[in-house]
């Protein structure tokens, strides 16, 4: 069971953050509203959720997922790739710091994002991208190897980070798009196969008994239903807008 989340509120600053999506200029008050509803439905999943202030230095910073990988008894802190957001982590660590006696970290020449690291039971996947390097990861695998999980690395084509194009919602059911429909690493898993024109939303997250899904993809939002989960839908449109994806507005332990 996860029992806590940690979300970082939307700054004025955040149409200025970094993004490839061409959708235009998010509108903060409707960012503002739909991180609100993200919150609420965090608490329905039954975690608590805490909160920090916005962050007026790091237009990106509400997206705390990158900021570090989070296990249930240990994390490690990241070190951005993004030369834009290095230093996000710094408060986020003294927040996990908290929570946890076991705190590791990424250091450079290597660096990585949270966004390209999936845990699928026991076993991590994590993505080479442009902003996670092979140095960062494979420091990454030396930290996990000492607790007992199993570390792939999968560089990555044409995404931002791993979880952009693949989510492990348990049970072992793994929805993917793009270079992943048909990767080896996943062969052993039910794979639901999103849709070139719904592929924005496979970034689901699993908390809990719920199936959290981006507002507005039937076909996927159809297809986890069929395999009997309760699915939560939120409005992500402003944070699309800005290549952020549920699972990157938040820490989940
Ligand atoms: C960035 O480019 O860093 C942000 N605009 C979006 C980060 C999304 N995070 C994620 O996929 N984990």
């Amino acid at each position: 069971m996860l029992k806590h989340a940690i979300v970082r509120r939307v700054s004025k600053k955040f149409q200025y953050g970094l993004t490839t999506s061409n959708l235009g200029k998010p509108d903060y008050n409707t960012a503002i509203t739909q991180h609100s509803n993200y919150i609420e439905a965090m608490k329905k999943c039954g975690l608590n959720v805490k909160i920090l202030e916005a962050d007026e230095r790091f237009p990106d910073s509400p997206f705390v997922e990158d900021t570090a990988v989070v296990d249930k008894d240990f994390v490690v802190i990241s070190n951005l790739g993004a030369l834009t957001r290095k230093g996000e982590e710094k408060d986020i660590k003294k927040v996990l710091e908290v929570f946890f006696d076991d705190v590791k970290s990424i250091d450079k020449p290597g660096t990585l994002e949270g966004g390209d690291i999936m845990k699928v039971e026991n076993e991590y996947f994590v993505g080479i991208s442009k902003r996670t390097n092979k140095k960062g990861a494979l420091q990454l695998k030396e930290i996990l190897k000492k607790y007992g999980h199993t570390c792939s690395l999968i560089p990555l084509k044409n995404i931002l980070h791993l979880k952009t194009g693949v989510a492990y919602i348990g049970d072992n059911n793994i929805i993917a798009s793009g270079e992943f429909i048909k990767n080896p690493l996943f062969k052993d898993y039910n794979i639901i196969e999103v849709e070139e024109d719904e592929r924005y939303a496979t970034n689901c997250i699993r908390v809990n008994e719920y199936v959290l899904i981006a507002k507005g993809f039937e076909r996927l939002r159809d297809s986890i239903l069929g395999l009997g989960y309760k699915i939560l839908e939120i409005n992500m449109s402003e944070f699309r807008k800005m290549d952020g994806g549920l699972s990157c507005l938040s820490l989940r332990f």
